[in-house]
């Protein structure tokens, strides 16, 4: 494990989490200025998991300072030696795989199904890049005079900002292709959910990379993140997040003309149209927008279905909805868990106050923890706030449209554009439909969104840039353009 690779000396294995501790306080996740830590809490139960340091600016400024020296080192390592520190890294984190779901089921309250995926998207995504480094060849360009190649160089230190809802998922998405492209990275949690990034931190350095390579750095969004944007050594950020957060990243990184890649919200439709396979369609609407209770920015919040069916596929997703299984995410059979914080489930909540038009809902267990029951509001006019807002919650609209001209009218009346699904038998109508939606990813008869082999992102204000794929390792680095003459 510890022989030299490229010219850098991995790492032995040094925790860098002190023992979790139970602690005292009152909120999910509450600030500590005399301490500088950040409590965190188990949603499912209300329960104090432990304390997790909140860096402040020098600390983040020296942390960025150590990533800078060590992409001096790493950017030449040999592509053949970080692809295979890559696959050790990849191979750390399935060998944890349980303990990092785990964590995942206790910090974000994710059922353990779904936590047990992530943990594996993690290892599979740094094995997709490990082969990377490889393959990203240049190219030689016929001209006159000589030969011109070019080069993919890496930008330097990356800035990595991660969202609550999906933590290890979203954080491998970012660090896998940028590591591979031969930068540095400097990662910020979510205050509520840094246990998983901070294992994994851990993992790296004991799977042998080189120290300041990947560094996590919890704390605040606008301290930390805030610091990413206006350093100048961090030459890139990768920010998945709010709408209203990623406007003020992308304004704050213009000072610099620093790159930038936003993974932002959505309200994404789920059209379903009268030709479609209904009963397929009901019992799988309510996965595709109830699944990590709804805290999923591809979620399918609006439910268009053709008016001539509109009855039936209600009356077919009654019980669908009825039947999704919400309750404790360490059991194997939950379908849906709680909500992330008591904030959140009163912002959530706003949505439905007392007379909104609920159809139907699921079940949610009584007690402790942040919890939403699955809810179809029907009827609902397409201007209301349901109906147009992100409610990252287990909320989902119902409206009827005509035809597919209106279906497709109504599924783009909305400033974002992130995913959706569509369910017909109509190949024509299929590929017409998938090409008028506005958005970066769609799946016929499917509400499958992410798969690491293919591009994920949005399109208007759902965000800037693609992730995942073929092509993620190009917006980690620049093309550099050398002619050589051969006079
Ligand atoms: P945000 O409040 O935007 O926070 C996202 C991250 O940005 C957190 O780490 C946060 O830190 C940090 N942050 C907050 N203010 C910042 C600032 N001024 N400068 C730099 N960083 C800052 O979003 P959220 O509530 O965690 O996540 C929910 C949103 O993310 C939803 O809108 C959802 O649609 C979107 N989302 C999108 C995607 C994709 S792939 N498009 C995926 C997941 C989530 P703190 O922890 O300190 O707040």
């Amino acid at each position: 494990m510890a022989a030299d690779v490229g010219g850098v000396t991995p790492r032995p294995y040094v925790p860098v989490v002190t023992k979790l501790h139970a602690v005292i306080g009152n909120d999910h996740c509450v600030e500590n200025e005399e301490s500088s830590t950040t409590l965190v809490r188990n949603p499912a139960t209300g329960q104090e998991i432990t304390r997790v340091p909140s860096l402040g600016e020098a600390e983040v400024d020296a942390a960025i300072a150590r990533a800078s020296r060590a992409f001096e080192t790493w950017r030449h390592v040999t592509p053949g030696d970080r692809a295979r520190l890559l696959r050790r890294f990849a191979a750390a984190v399935d060998a944890h795989g349980e303990e990092l779901a785990a964590l995942e089921v206790a910090n974000a309250g994710h059922v353990i199904g779904n936590a047990r995926w992530e943990a594996g998207n993690v290892r599979d995504v740094l094995e997709y890049y490990a082969a990377a480094p490889e393959r990203h060849s240049g190219r030689q360009i016929p001209v006159p005079g000589g030969v011109d190649l070019t080069f993919h160089e890496p930008l330097g230190v990356v800035g990595i900002i991660v969202p609550w809802n999906f933590p290890m998922a979203i954080a491998g998405w970012g660090f896998a292709p940028a590591l591979a492209a031969g930068n540095t990275v400097v990662l910020k949690p979510a205050e509520l959910t840094p246990l998983s990034a901070l294992r994994i931190g851990e993992l790296a350095l004991e799977s042998g990379l080189p120290e300041g390579v990947l560094q996590m750095l919890p704390g605040k969004g606008s301290v930390v993140g805030q610091r990413f944007v206006t350093h100048p050594a961090v030459r890139k950020i990768c920010f998945t997040g709010s709408t209203e957060v990623g406007r003020t990243i992308m304004a704050g990184c213009a000072d610099q003309v620093k790159r930038v890649t936003l993974e932002l919200g959505g309200k994404s439709a789920n059209i379903v149209f009268a030709d479609a396979d209904i009963e397929l369609a009901a019992a799988r609407a309510p996965y595709g927008v109830f699944d990590n209770a709804g805290q999923d920015c591809c979620a399918r919040s609006r439910l268009l279905v053709q008016r001539s069916v509109y009855d039936e596929f209600l009356g077919l997703l009654e019980p669908a909805v009825a039947g999704v299984v919400v309750g404790d995410p360490t059991e194997e059979a939950t379908e849906m868990g709680p909500l992330i914080s008591a904030a959140h489930l009163a912002t959530v909540s706003s949505f439905v106050p007392d007379g909104a038009p609920v159809a139907f809902r699921g079940s949610s267990p009584d007690g402790p923890g942040n919890w939403f029951a699955p809810t179809v509001l029907a009827p609902v006019d397409p201007r209301d706030r349901a109906a147009t807002e992100e409610i990252f919650g287990p909320v989902v609209v119902v409206i009827p449209f005509e035809d597919e001209e209106d279906a497709v009218r109504l599924a783009n009346d909305t400033p974002y554009g992130l995913s959706g699904s569509l369910w017909t038998r109509d190949i024509g109508r299929a590929l017409r439909v998938a090409r008028a939606v506005e958005t970066g990813t769609l799946s016929v008869n499917s509400h499958s969104s992410v798969r690491y082999w293919t591009p994920f992102g949005g399109t208007k204000q759902s965000g800037i840039g693609r992730e995942l794929g073929p092509d993620a390792l190009d917006a980690f680095s620049d093309v550099k353009n050398v002619f050589i003459s051969s006079d």
